[in-house]
């Protein structure tokens, strides 16, 4: 009997395996397949053909009666912990006001930080907690959570806890964002750079000794803050030791994925308005650029994303909810992979890639999770599909048959 197949624990079997491994370009498929998972790590996978010999008692059998394997979902930029809802806001939208007409008097982002405001951190996590089941029944088993619907010391902090108590609670991998440059709240109205002293001299020194964040964001727009203040935020940033991404280039080009660049960001998100230069940048840099159909569709913008230049400078792209309750009270990463292909073209493989190996990449998570290789972590789904490509092409009935986490069955 081989050694190895000794220490396995369980073993999927009779699978087709979109592996991931191949950024975006392929789905690298292994048809009849396998995966040995030991201590929650894929240890073997490959041809069923290829199998050592193994002691079939000895260990758990998954027999996938040739469905397909993929790595578990990763939804990489989402706003999940918030108060309130903004139905009002819709309303007016469909009465012709504009987003930023909205937030320019006062309702926005800035309605909803008085709601989290006024939220307990259990009403905050049990709101949150339903978004993020949601998800994870679709087949997520890691996602990140902005802060940002606080603007102050304390709300910036709960919602921080919110996102670490969820990832006690439920079976999937919670990256933190510290999103405290989101929007300027009322009591700095008219004090923007003096907000931002706030994020960069209390803020971002707090959250990093409370070890609340694995990442810092900026909102670099024109409702939300100027290229000079997002330099600010990343200096704070980079001097405790923190990646930094940036909301950019979402209404109008501020430069702002070009600045992210220059500080070794993770990724640069939105991007309807990014130029050949920002692009550029991102190719030198090695960021990820993180589309979000969901915000485009909800918004009803026109101008789409450079994804042609983006795909010939292969710049790695990830797709991602955006969930939010402004722009994207959206909570399905199913119908983001619909969106990707229908509203932004992208192939059934990049959107998939752009879900699982990319994402993982734009999280710096990418050693552990995103694409099924020996070594990784076991995060998989089992889906009753016949190809890849119907996860994206079909919406509304859901494919999962079966979920791990770190090789826990946990749907
Ligand atoms: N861009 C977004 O898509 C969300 N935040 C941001 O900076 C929207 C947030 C909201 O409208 O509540
Ligand atoms: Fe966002």
């Amino acid at each position: 009997m081989n050694q190895l197949a000794n220490t396995w624990q369980q073993l999927f079997v009779n699978v087709n395996i979109a592996t991931m491994t191949q950024g975006g370009t392929s789905y690298a498929v292994i048809e009849d397949g396998a995966i040995a998972v030991s201590d929650g790590k894929i240890v073997w996978l490959g041809n069923k053909q290829n199998l050592p010999e193994y002691d079939a008692c000895q260990l758990t059998i998954i027999d996938g009666q040739g469905k397909w394997l993929t790595p578990g979902l990763i939804d990489c930029h989402t706003h999940i912990v918030y108060g309130g809802h903004r139905a009002k806001e819709f309303e007016m939208r469909l009465q012709g006001a504009s987003y930023e007409d909205i937030a320019n008097n006062g309702g926005g982002i800035v309605s909803t930080v008085k709601a989290t405001r006024a939220a307990s951190e259990d009403e905050l996590y049990v709101s949150a907690y339903q978004r993020l089941s949601a998800l994870h029944k679709e087949g997520v088993t890691s996602i990140e959570i902005k802060s940002g619907y606080g603007l102050d010391l304390d709300t910036e902090i709960k919602m921080l806890k919110v996102a670490n108590r969820l990832s006690e609670n439920l079976p999937v991998t919670v990256s933190k964002t510290f999103l405290g440059a989101h929007a300027l709240p009322l009591e700095y109205k008219d004090d923007a750079d003096g907000y931002i002293t706030l994020v960069t001299e209390q803020m971002i020194p707090e959250i990093a000794r409370q070890n609340l964040a694995d990442a810092v964001d900026v909102f670099c727009e024109g409702i939300g803050f100027s290229y000079a203040q997002t330099e600010r935020v990343f200096q704070a940033a980079k001097a405790h030791n923190i990646r930094v991404k940036v909301h950019a280039e979402q209404l109008s080009d501020l430069g702002g994925t070009e600045l992210a660049a220059k500080y070794n960001a993770l990724s640069s998100d939105h991007l309807e308005f990014l130029s050949t230069a920002g692009v550029n940048a991102m190719q030198s840099s090695g960021m990820v650029a993180v589309l979000l159909p969901g915000a485009f569709y909800f918004l009803r913008e026109t101008k789409l994303p450079p994804i042609d230049l983006l795909r010939e400078n292969n710049v790695r792209i990830a797709i991602a909810t955006d969930a939010n309750p402004g722009s994207s009270p959206i909570n399905s990463i199913q119908l983001m992979l619909n969106m990707a292909c229908t509203l932004f073209r992208l192939t059934p493989t990049e959107a998939l890639a752009g879900v699982t190996c990319n994402a993982a990449r734009a999280l710096g998570i990418d050693d552990k999770v995103g694409e099924l290789s020996v070594g990784m972590d076991a995060d998989i789904a089992l889906w009753d599909i016949e190809q890849p490509a119907q996860l994206c092409y079909q919406f509304g009935v859901n494919p999962l048959v079966a979920l791990y986490k770190q090789g826990k069955k946990v749907i």
